[in-house]
């Protein structure tokens, strides 16, 4: 059997995702009308003809929102609709609200669109030289990097960009409201962040929290894209719901929800790295321009995790590293797995990349002279608790044979110069906990009902990545019962308020933790009766296999004892709170606590390119992670194979391309190219190591960190297209397209 509760039904076709959940005929369908220019102003919408079409209830705009018309959360930025001016491609102008997905779809060709087209503004550096910038720039240091200079043996500078990526969920963003009782309203959402969606709901209707019930069923897929921005999908359905009393359902289709919704950041930046005699990094200053959009949206706190993985995993004295978030008439950039931290870490590989290239040697020499030890610090002040930096790595050098391999590559490399191979190591730190230290937080609620079977709810939302098998294990082993005794509910913001959402790779360990309390607290309760009603001591009944005994042959099913205390009215349902202890973070001083721990590792990458094509393959990635001890080892090898896959697609073939007008121009799967079978690696080798577990709960996050793994394989082609002689330069570029890399072959 698989470790994923879903996978049965998920390969016969039977899960309910949100478009499959029941929907009635006289529901309403939703479709909504988007800007086709980046910029423009003195917007009017003549929404006459379409009104008018058989089937059309009504097209609303921004004045027939009832509450405020803003859907930003960090900041206030940014209307569900738009009112005078347009800031992106895409954006949404209006909501045709039909009976028919037909009817709306007529209609929405015939809403007239009238503005004054503006100039649009693509590119972060100019944006930035501009003033459009979002919140304000930060600066991570440790030490005196201009002190450090004249000390360095070696200088290097140059500058580095990495693309945005679409999230690519395979169900698109949608939500269904329904009306419900006393005024309020029910509402289905394919949503990360059940309370996030409820918030926004709530304002644009002026409505109480209470009276907003949002639900998160299964997602399939998220990916960071649906932890703020499945929001405005299900306050449009809520606002018709509301003004029609009737339900009403909206789900993009694919083009729409490519060209609707916000990415991964793609980022500028420039970089200096001083290195000493022994290739120990002495100081690096690096200036990041993120291209944040036409809305802040989640972008201020991509750009602190930004910062926070600015050295990757390597210890430097002397740091100075600069951030900033740049307006644009791009869609808002939003939460995308790795939160910033991918790109802030791309930067740091450039700049080794770019050291290793001009000294000519291999960059994992000075990878390796440069790895965190325990008990240094981060720019950031926070210690570093662990020694897995160097163990990983040391245990990828000796079991994938690192330095024969490095021989073997320049043997054949000589031996067949149209086939040229290139080979880099990916180191892995990765910081665990919401970087918004108050988000780390928790519930759980626990019934146990009289035949002794078990519901939990909590804020963990299952979007595939098999949070809720990870519960439903963990309050198995619990309660000692088999997992068909255990269901995890849906996410619902009436049994769990006030969720975080699932991201930042925390939410097994957040809701685990809670649940862990929840269950153990019940547990306590039904035992603590028992040993009482029978006149025993403390301690002398236990559960075990779903029983509770006392000695051989007094023993008594979980199931009779829960129908007992039921009778005896002890109560068989349990709530807890979980907060992450000891963190804390002073925005002032840009020092603190911020993560619960790290998540670490290596990887080692080959691929072989073909210089007269510039077509490539990856030979293997041979993996060694920091996992910790897990109970559902399938589980945690399909999130380090999926995220690998997702960061080789970000910096190899998925190509997003705006043009100068910030119209999408990659805007279907003919057009964007993703990572399929043929992109996979030929050998794919995962090892674990258990060694330091994470202390809670045996195994560490592991839904983002080997997301980075993918950035080796970036670097492996460049040392390809180095070995092969071609006339790198100091821009280091991604993604490395087949395109990128024939180019790179053959300029001169
Ligand atoms: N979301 C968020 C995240 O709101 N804060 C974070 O720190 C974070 N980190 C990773 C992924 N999503
Ligand atoms: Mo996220 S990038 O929603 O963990």
């Amino acid at each position: 059997m698989s470790d994923h509760w879903d996978a049965l039904s998920h390969v016969c076709g039977t899960t309910l995702f949100l478009d499959d959940l029941p929907f009635p005929a006289h529901g309403l369908h939703l479709l909504p009308v988007d800007a086709r220019v980046a910029h423009a102003t003195h917007l009017h919408i003549d929404a006459r003809a379409a009104s008018a079409l058989p089937g059309v209830l009504a097209v609303l705009t921004a004045a027939d929102i009832p509450g405020e018309n803003q859907i930003g959360s960090i900041f206030q930025d940014e209307p569900l609709l738009a009112e005078k001016d347009i800031h992106y491609a895409g954006q949404p102008l209006a909501l045709v609200v039909a009976t028919s997905v037909l009817a709306a779809e007529r209609a929405a060709r015939l809403v007239n669109i009238e503005c004054e087209e503006l100039p649009a503004l693509t590119d972060p550096r100019e944006a930035a030289k501009r003033g459009e910038l979002i919140g304000q720039p930060r600066t991570f240091q440790l030490g005196q990097s201009t002190t450090a200079w004249p000390l360095c043996a070696h200088l290097f500078s140059g500058s580095a960009s990495c693309p945005g990526q679409e999230h690519l969920y395979l169900e698109t963003q949608g939500a269904i409201a329904w009306p419900h009782l006393n005024g309020g309203l029910r509402v289905f959402s394919s949503t990360q962040g059940p309370s996030a969606v409820q918030r926004t709901i709530a304002r644009i209707l002026g409505l109480p929290l209470n009276a907003v019930e949002v639900e998160a069923n299964r997602l399939g897929g998220g990916f960071g894209g649906k932890e703020d921005q499945a929001s405005p999908w299900a306050a449009m359905a809520a606002l018709a719901a509301w003004r029609f009393g009737r339900p009403a359902k909206l789900v993009l289709d694919r083009a729409r929800d490519m060209r609707m919704t916000g990415k991964r950041h793609p980022y500028l930046a420039d970089f200096k790295l001083g290195l000493d005699e022994n290739l120990r990094i002495l100081a690096y200053e690096v200036d990041f321009y993120q291209n944040a959009g036409a809305a802040a949206d989640l972008s201020p706190a991509v750009l602190e995790r930004t910062l926070f993985h600015a050295t990757g995993s390597y210890f430097i004295p002397h740091v100075t590293a600069t951030a900033r978030s740049c307006r644009t008439n791009l869609p808002p950039n939003t939460a995308f797995r790795g939160f910033g931290a991918p790109q802030g870490m791309f930067v740091m590989e450039a700049a080794i990349a770019r050291a290793a290239e001009s000294l000519g040697i291999p960059a994992w020499h000075i990878q390796r002279a440069n790895l965190l030890e325990k008990g240094q610090i981060f720019s950031y002040g926070q210690r570093v608790s662990s020694s897995m930096a160097r163990r990983c790595w040391e245990t990828m050098e000796q079991r994938f044979s690192l330095k024969a391999r490095e021989a073997a590559l320049h043997a054949s490399n000589k031996e067949r110069p149209r086939k040229v191979k290139g080979m880099a190591v990916m180191p892995l730190c990765f910081g665990i906990s919401f970087t918004k230290t108050h988000m780390n937080q928790a519930s759980a609620l626990v019934h146990v009902y009289t035949d002794g079977s078990v519901s939990i709810s909590s804020g963990a939302v299952e979007m595939g990545q098999g949070v809720h098998s990870k519960l439903r294990a963990l309050a198995a082993s619990l309660f000692t019962l088999p997992l068909a005794r255990i269901r995890v509910e849906t996410t619902n913001t009436t049994r769990n308020a006030n969720t975080s959402p699932s991201a930042a790779s925390a939410t097994a360990d957040l809701n685990g933790q809670a649940l862990t309390l929840a269950c153990t607290r019940l547990i306590e309760r039904l035992l603590n009766w028992w040993t009482q009603k029978c006149g025993d001591q403390p301690g002398e009944w236990r559960l075990a296999a779903g029983h509770i005994c006392k000695s051989p042959g007094h023993s008594l099913s979980f199931a009779a004892l829960a129908e007992m205390a039921y009778l005896e009215r002890i109560s068989l349902s349990e709530q807890a709170f979980y907060a992450t202890p000891g963190l804390f973070f002073d925005a002032e001083k840009e020092s603190g606590h911020p993560f619960a721990y790290h998540v670490h590792g290596a990887a080692l990458t080959q691929v072989t390119l073909d210089t007269l094509l510039g077509t490539y393959r990856i030979d293997s990635v041979q993996i060694v992670h920091d996992l910790g001890r897990t109970a559902l080892p399938g589980l945690d090898r399909g999130q380090i194979e999926g995220a690998l896959l997702q960061g080789i697609g970000w910096l190899t073939c998925e190509d997003l391309v705006f043009d100068q007008a910030g119209i999408l121009k990659s805007h279907a799967l003919a057009t964007y190219k993703v990572p399929d079978m043929d992109s996979a690696p030929a050998q794919l080798e995962i090892h674990c190591l258990e060694e330091e577990p994470n202390p809670l709960s045996g195994s560490k996050a592991v839904g983002e960190p080997p997301l980075m793994y993918g950035i080796g394989t970036y670097f492996a082609l460049r040392n390809a297209l180095h070995h092969a002689g071609a006339a790198l330069d100091n821009a280091i570029e991604a993604p490395m397209s087949c395109e990128r890399c024939l180019r790179t072959l053959h300029t001169e």
